[in-house]
C-alpha cells in the first residue's frame, strides 16, 4: 500500500507532546523530527550532553535501502508467500538485517490512545507498567525505570515535560506475521520436536515462551542506546502505530577479531564517549520503520532506536539453525559485560538450544546447516555452563533432562564435523570470519552419522 508520508515528523507535537522550542533535526532521508528536551530548574535541556548528540549521530547515518548490500529489503509484493522464507534465512544468516515493508492490516492514521491499546490488543488501561523516563535517565543512567499505571502513562504522553516509554511490555499473543512463524526453530523444532525422545519433566523456565510477543510503547523521543538483545536471539519487530529510525551498526572489517567485535559493542554501548572510534570502525544504516513494515535482526546485531512520535510497536525473540555462530558470539559478548550491554538480562537460551540440538537427529531436510553454525551450536552446548551471562544466575544453566542427551548427539555431530582431539571445536570456530556461517553441511552425511540416535 502506498499512502503519501508527510517528511515532517514535528507537526503536532510541538507545545502539545513537547516543549514549544524542541530542537529539531533533519535526518538523511529527508526526514524531520523533534530532539528530545526536557529542562531542569536551571532552564538546561537534561538530553544536551548524551542523547541529542548520538541522535544528531544516527541522524546523518545513510538511509537503508532496497539497494543495500548489508540489508535485505522485501516489499510487501513479493508477501506473502512462504518461499520468501528461504531468503529471509538466508539473509539472517549471512548477518544481514531483513526489513519487510507493508505486512498486514494496520491501522493508518490511528491516534496512540490508552482505549485503542485495550481495544485491539487487550492491554487494560489500569495495567502496572516499569516506565523508562528519560529524565531519570539523564540523572542516573544506571536507575531509568519507575513504576506507573498505564493510564497515567498515557497522560504523561501529553505532557511536554515528560519523555517516557515501556520497553519490557509482556503481550504474549503477539506473534510474527503468518508467513514468517516458522522461522522461529526454537519452537518449531527445538521445543514442538523433542518431546518424545525428551518428554519434559523439569521446571523450564516461563521465558522460553514469554519471549516470543512483546510490546514497545513510546512518547515522542525516546532513543534507546545503542545495545544487542540478550541470550544470543534473533528479534522481530514490527510498527503497529507511528514512526521509528532502526539503525543497525556493523564492523567495517576485522570480522576475524572476536576481541574486536567485543570492542564494537562496548564502545557503541558508551557511545558519546567513543565517537572517533566508532567513525573510523563502525558503520551503520538508519531503517525508518512505519505501521506493518517489519524488522528482524540476526543475533548480535548493534542497534539503537529513535522514536521521534507517540509509538506502539510488537515484536519478538526466536532462534535459528543458520545464526548459531551469531548466537554464539552475541552470548560471548553477555559473558564478557552482559549488564552493560543489552538492555534486558534473559535466562532462557539453554534449555532452547539443548533443545534444538536433541531435534537434529529428526530434522526436516528441508533446513539447511552451515558449519561454523552448527559446530558454534555444539559448543554452547558442550559448555552451556560457560556461557552464563554476566549478572545471571546460576539456574539459567542448571543441568535438566536435556543436559545428557544433547550433549551425546553435539559430540556425535562435532566429530562428524571434524573436531578432534587436537582440532577441537574452539579451534575450528574462533578463527576465520566469526560472522561467516560456514560450508553448507551434506544433510545426508550428517543425518547417517547421528541415525543412532532416531531409534524409537
Ligand atoms: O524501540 C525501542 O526504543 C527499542 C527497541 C529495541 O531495542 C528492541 O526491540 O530490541
Ligand atoms: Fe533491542
Amino acid at each position: 500500500m502506498s499512502v503519501a508520508r508527510p517528511k515532517d515528523l514535528t507537526v503536532g507535537l510541538l507545545g502539545l507532546e513537547v516543549p514549544t522550542n524542541s530542537p529539531t533535526i533533519e535526518w538523511n532521508d529527508g526526514h524531520k523530527t523533534i530532539l528530545p528536551a526536557l529542562y531542569d530548574s536551571n532552564n538546561v535541556n537534561v538530553c544536551h550532553t548524551v542523547d541529542i548528540p548520538i541522535i544528531k549521530y544516527l541522524a546523518q547515518c545513510p538511509e537503508s535501502t532496497p539497494h543495500s548490500k548489508h540489508v535485505l529489503h522485501i516489499s510487501n509484493t513479493d508477501f506473502p508467500t512462504s518461499d520468501a522464507l528461504d531468503p529471509i534465512s538466508d539473509a539472517l544468516s549471512q548477518n544481514k538485517p531483513v526489513v519487510i515493508r507493508g505486512i498486514g492490516n494496520h491501522h493508518v492514521g490511528q491516534e496512540l490512545t490508552a482505549d485503542f491499546l485495550d481495544q485491539y490488543y487487550a492491554i487494560s488501561p489500569h495495567r502496572a507498567v516499569w516506565v523508562h523516563d528519560v529524565k531519570a535517565r539523564a540523572v542516573d543512567h544506571m536507575n531509568p525505570t519507575k513504576p506507573a499505571i498505564l493510564k497515567d502513562f498515557f497522560k504523561a504522553m501529553k505532557d511536554p515535560e515528560t519523555i517516557q516509554c515501556v520497553l519490557d511490555f509482556p503481550l504474549a499473543q503477539a506473534s510474527l506475521p503468518d508467513a514468517l512463524k516458522n522461522l522461529d526453530h526454537g519452537l518449531t523444532y527445538g521445543w514442538n520436536g523433542t518431546t518424545y525422545d525428551v518428554p519434559i519433566t523439569s521446571k523450564v523456565h516461563p521465558e522460553n515462551f514469554s519471549v516470543k510477543g512483546w510490546a514497545l510503547l513510546h512518547h515522542a523521543g525516546f532513543l534507546t542506546y545503542p545495545h544487542h538483545d540478550a541470550e544470543g536471539a534473533l528479534t522481530w519487530a514490527k510498527m503497529e502505530v507511528g514512526v521509528k529510525f532502526w539503525v543497525v551498526f556493523r564492523p567495517k572489517d576485522r570480522h576475524d577479531d572476536r576481541q574486536h567485535l567485543r570492542d564494537m559493542a562496548m564502545n557503541l554501548a558508551n557511545m558519546t564517549e567513543n565517537g572517533p572510534w566508532i567513525r573510523q570502525n563502525c558503520d551503520a544504516e538508519v531503517v525508518t520503520l512505519y505501521p506493518g513494515d517489519i524488522i528482524i535482526m540476526p543475533p548480535a546485531q548493534v542497534h539503537a532506536v529513535y522514536t521521534p512520535v507517540a509509538s506502539l510497536a510488537t515484536g519478538g525473540h526466536f532462534y535459528h539453525y543458520g545464526c548459531m555462530h551469531l548466537t554464539e558470539i552475541s552470548r560471548y559478548l553477555d559473558v564478557s559485560s552482559g549488564d552493560c550491554l543489552t538492555n534486558q538480562i534473559l535466562h532462557n537460551a539453554l534449555e532452547t538450544l539443548r533443545r534444538m540440538m536433541i531435534a537434529m537427529p529428526r530434522l526436516s531436510p528441508r533446513i539447511r546447516l552451515f558449519k561454523r553454525s552448527i559446530l558454534a551450536l555444539c559448543i554452547m552446548v558442550k559448555n552451556g555452563k560457560q556461557y552464563r551471562a554476566k549478572g545471571g544466575p546460576q539456574s539459567a544453566v542448571a543441568d535438566t533432562e536435556t543436559a545428557t542427551p544433547s550433549l551425546d548427539i553435539a559430540i556425535a555431530i562435532a566429530s562428524h564435523l571434524g573436531v578432534t582431539k587436537r582440532k577441537p571445536a574452539h579451534t575450528l570456530l574462533y578463527n576465520g570470519d566469526q560472522l561467516d556461517r560456514g560450508k553448507l553441511i551434506e544433510r545426508e552425511k550428517l543425518d547417517k552419522a547421528i541415525e543412532k540416535f532416531t531409534a524409537l
